[in-house]
């Protein structure tokens, strides 16, 4: 009985949750994040890449620099992390995602396309859930489409021709827990 309360209280006090993009393969931390971030949120992002970013920011130290690293906007990763990381999307075209979950806390997502430089979105989102992991639900009522669905990329005009310009993002805001979530993938249009 005590194994089972101990248990209990690593996993609550661990708060699992959270989630990220897996499909497409997002940007991740490295050393530009590192040197952007700082190291106390940098170990944060990196021990868990499913962790909300309140987690990072409530790590902050003096190596934070705020010009450099934007915590949330594309969870602070940096581009130069992933250069070698970068999709080719035609305007028009079907992109296939899967989010993995590890834990459901009620809130609203959003997809959209954004401007990494001017951190905004362009456009309209691309998906958008009113309700996202509502835990009240059992697995049999989950909505698929929280975890795997399509978005068609937009005409963007010419924003997106440069690597380094463009990310589509995963926005989850879980009000129940207070936690923001994450993921860029980037991309460029021919
Ligand atoms: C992105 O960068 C991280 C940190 O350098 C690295 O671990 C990861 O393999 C990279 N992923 C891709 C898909 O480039
Ligand atoms: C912070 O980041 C900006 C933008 O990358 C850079 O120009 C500046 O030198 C950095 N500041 C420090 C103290 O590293
Ligand atoms: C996505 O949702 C968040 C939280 O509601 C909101 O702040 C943001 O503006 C939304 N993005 C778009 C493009 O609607
Ligand atoms: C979550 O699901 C429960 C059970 O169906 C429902 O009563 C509640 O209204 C839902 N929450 C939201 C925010 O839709
Ligand atoms: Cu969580």
């Amino acid at each position: 009985m005590l194994r089972d309360l101990l248990v209990l209280t690593a996993l609550v006090g661990s708060a699992l949750g959270h989630g990220k993009v897996t499909i497409p393969t997002p940007r991740a931390p490295g050393t530009a994040a590192q040197a952007a971030c700082g190291a106390g949120a940098y170990k944060v992002l990196t021990s868990d890449l499913w962790g909300p970013i309140e987690n990072a920011a409530a790590k902050v130290d003096s190596g934070y620099n705020a010009t450099a690293c934007h915590l949330y906007f594309c969870k602070g990763y940096q581009f130069d992390d992933n250069k070698s990381n970068v999709y080719t999307y035609t305007p028009g075209q079907t992109v296939t995602f899967h989010v993995s979950i590890e834990a459901r806390h009620t809130g609203y997502a959003n997809v959209s396309v954004v401007d990494l430089a001017a951190r905004t979105t362009i456009g309209k989102p691309l998906y958008n859930w009113p309700v996202y992991t509502n835990n009240s639900l059992g697995p049999p009522d989950w909505p698929a489409d929280e975890t795997d669905f399509s978005i068609t990329l937009p005409d963007v005009g010419t924003k997106c021709q440069k690597a380094g310009a463009c990310a589509i993002q995963w926005y989850w805001y879980a009000y129940s827990n207070k936690q923001t979530y994450e993921s860029c993938v980037d991309f460029v249009t021919p």
